[in-house]
C-alpha cells in the first residue's frame, strides 16, 4: 500500500533552495557566551541543558564533503538557568577531526559520499573509513557521551565538551565495537541500545545500562543477510529492528569507484523484516521472531507498545532510500524528485505473524520524539520536524505535533526563511499531562544567516513561540540531540 504525495505543483514553494543551502555551510569556530538577543521571555521554570550534535563542518579547508552525514561532529550547548540562556560548541576531537584539522585537506574516506581526492586511484583498496561522533549526544550515568552508530561512543567533558577519549563502560564494550546513535530511556529507568555488525549476515547487540552508566546486560543475536539499522524501537518485553530491504555490493567501495554508502541499494521488490528480539530477563525460553511486511526505508521510529497479542510500531517511512550519486551534490537536491518520509503505523500480530501497515499523515516530516515517560507504553502526541505545506516532498520547515486519539495535527511553521530539525520534548517540571511542556528546536534563519533557538509550548502549537533567542552565528543543520534537567 502506498500514498504517493498529491501533485501540488500549483502550490507556490515555501523555499527557495539557496535559502536552505545556507544551512550546509561550515561553522568553523568554537564560541562560549550568554545570549542576549531574545525576543519574548524564557520560562522560569526551563531549567536544564539541550544538547545537540551534528555536522560542523561540510567541507575541510575548502574541500567540500559529499554528505551531510560525513561531516565531523560538533556538540552546541545551551543551558537554561534562571530565565538565561548561555551557549557553547564544540567539535569533537576525534582521531580523524584532529589529522584532516592539521593537514587542511580530506584524508578519509566517509561512509556515505565522500572520497579523497584524486579518484579511485586515491581510494581503491582504503576499506578504512573515517569515524566521526554527528549524530546524538547525551548525558548518561554522569557521562557526556557523542555518539555514531558505527564506532565507540566519544566521552566528553560536560562542563568545558573537550573531548577525553573512548568510552568503553568498563571494558563490556570492546575496541572498534559499535554504540549505536539511538539508545531508548525505558521507564523503569535502563537505558537500552544496541550495536549493528554488518557482514554476509548480520550481528544485532543488545546492551542495557543502569543508571550509574554501567553495562548490566550485552546479549547478540544473528540474523541473516546484511542489515542498515540506523534506530529501533522497544516494549516492556521487546527490542524491534526493522531490516530494511537493502543489498550490500563491496565491490564498487574496494575499487575506490564508490563509497560504503553508495553501494547499498534499495531493493523494492523485497520485503522489509521485522526482527522481535526478547528483552533481556523477560519472556523466558521465547525465541527471535521475524515477520514480514512491504514497506520502504526507515531511518527513524517514534514509539512502539504491546496491546494484548499485537505490538503497535509507529515510524517515518520513505517509499525508497534516497540514494546519492557519485558526482551529485546534495546541496543541489531536487525534493520534488524524492520521496517524502511520512508518518506510518505497523500492526504486528505476534500469533498469526502477521502484520498490517497504513500511512498516517502524507505531511513530509523527520526527527520524531515523544514524551520521555511514554517510550514503549501507549501515548497520544507525537512532535517532529516536518515540511511547511502537506503533501509535497519539501526541506523541515516547521515543527509539527500529531494527535494519534484525535488524528489530528498543529504546526508552527518558520517557512519561507526558515529551517527546522529535531525538536525536544522538554516536560514541564511535575507535570502529569502528556503534553504539557516546551519543545526547543534550532531554526536556521536565512535572512540573517544564523540560528535561533526557539521554544514552543507544546499543549499549542499555533500560538506562536514562547521565545526565540537568537545566536550570533548559524548551526549546520543538525542530526539528534537530548535535554537533561537541572
Ligand atoms: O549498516 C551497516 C553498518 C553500519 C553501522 C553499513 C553502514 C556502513 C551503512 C553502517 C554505518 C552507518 C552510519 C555511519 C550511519 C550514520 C547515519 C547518520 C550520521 C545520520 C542519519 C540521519 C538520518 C536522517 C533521516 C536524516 C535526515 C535529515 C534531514 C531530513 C535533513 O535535515
Ligand atoms: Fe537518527
Amino acid at each position: 500500500q502506498t500514498v504517493e504525495p498529491e501533485n501540488n505543483q500549483l502550490l507556490a514553494k515555501s523555499y527557495t533552495l539557496k535559502d536552505w543551502q545556507g544551512g550546509y555551510e561550515s561553522l568553523k569556530e568554537e564560541f562560549d557566551y550568554w545570549i542576549d538577543d531574545i525576543e519574548g521571555e524564557i520560562p522560569l521554570d526551563l531549567s536544564g541543558t539541550l544538547l545537540r550534535n551534528g555536522p560542523g563542518l561540510l567541507d575541510i579547508n575548502g574541500q567540500k564533503l559529499h554528505h551531510p552525514f560525513d561531516g565531523d561532529g560538533m556538540i552546541s550547548r545551551v543551558t537554561f538557568t534562571n530565565g538565561r540562556a548561555h551557549f557553547r560548541n564544540r567539535f569533537v576531537q576525534t582521531e580523524g577531526y584532529l589529522a584532516e584539522k592539521k593537514a587542511g585537506k580530506i584524508l578519509y574516506r566517509g561512509v556515505f559520499g565522500t572520497e579523497k581526492p584524486g579518484g579511485w586511484l586515491a581510494n581503491i583498496f582504503d576499506l578504512k573509513i573515517k569515524h566521526i561522533a554527528n549524530t546524538n549526544v547525551i548525558y548518561w550515568g554522569s557521562k557526556l557521551l557523542a555518539l555514531w552508530e558505527a564506532a565507540e561512543p566519544y566521552l566528553l567533558n560536560p562542563q568545558t565538551l573537550e573531548t577525553l577519549g573512548n568510552e568503553y563502560f568498563d571494558g563490556v564494550l570492546s575496541k572498534k565495537e559499535a554504540f549505536s546513535a539511538h539508545p531508548k530511556i525505558d521507564p523503569h529507568g535502563k537505558l537500552v541500545n544496541f550495536a549493528i555488525k554488518p557482514g554476509l549476515s548480520t550481528t544485532i547487540t543488545i546492551f542495557e545500562l543502569n543508571t550509574q552508566g554501567k553495562i548490566t546486560s550485552k546479549q547478540s543475536h544473528q540474523v541473516k543477510g546484511f542489515c542498515f539499522i540506523h534506530d529501533f524501537v522497544i516494549t516492556e518485553n521487546y527490542c524491534i529492528f526493522f531490516q530494511n530491504p537493502v543489498d550490500f555490493n563491496p565491490i564498487p567501495f574496494a575499487l575506490g569507484i564508490s563509497t560504503a554508502g553508495q553501494c547499498i541499494k534499495f531493493q523494492k521488490n523485497q520485503p522489509t523484516k521485522i526482527i522481535v528480539i526478547p528483552r533481556t530477563g523477560k519472556i523466558h525460553n521465547q525465541k527471535v521472531q521475524v515477520l514480514e511486511t512491504k514497506a520502504g526505508f526507515i531511518f527513524h521510529h517514534v514509539n512502539a507498545f504491546e496491546e494484548e497479542n499485537k505490538i503497535i510500531i509507529d515510524s517515518i517511512c520513505y517509499q525508497s532510500l534516497i540514494e546519492v550519486e557519485p558526482n551529485s551534490d546534495y546541496r543541489e537536491t531536487d525534493f520534488d524528485k524524492n520521496s517524502p518520509g511520512q508518518l506510518w503505523r505497523f500492526n504486528l500480530n505476534l500469533s498469526a505473524q502477521k502484520v498490517e501497515n497504513h500511512v498516517i499523515s502524507d505531511r513530509a516530516c523527520e526527527f520524531p520524539v515523544i514524551h520521555p515517560h511514554n517510550v514503549g507504553k501507549s501515548y497520544r502526541y507525537l512532535y517532529g520536524g516536518a515540511a511547511d505545506q502537506k503533501g509535497v516532498n519539501a526541506p523541515l520547515q516547521a515543527i509539527f505535533k500529531y494527535d494519534l486519539e484525535l488524528g489530528t495535527e498543529q504546526l508552527w511553521s518558520a517557512a519561507p526563511r526558515g529551517f527546522t530539525g529535531e525538536p525536544i520534548f522538554v516536560p514541564r517540571p511535575n507535570s502529569q499531562i502528556e503534553d504539557d511542556g516546551w519543545l526547543i528546536t534550532l531554526v536556521y534563519d536565512a535572512e540573517y544567516h544564523r540560528s535561533d533557538v526557539v521554544i514552543l509550548d507544546a499543549a499549542n502549537l499555533a500560538k506562536g513561540a514562547i521565545a526565540k533567542l537568537h545566536l550570533k552565528h548559524h548551526i549546520p543543520y543538525g542530526l539528534h540531540g537530548s535535554f537533561t534537567p537541572e
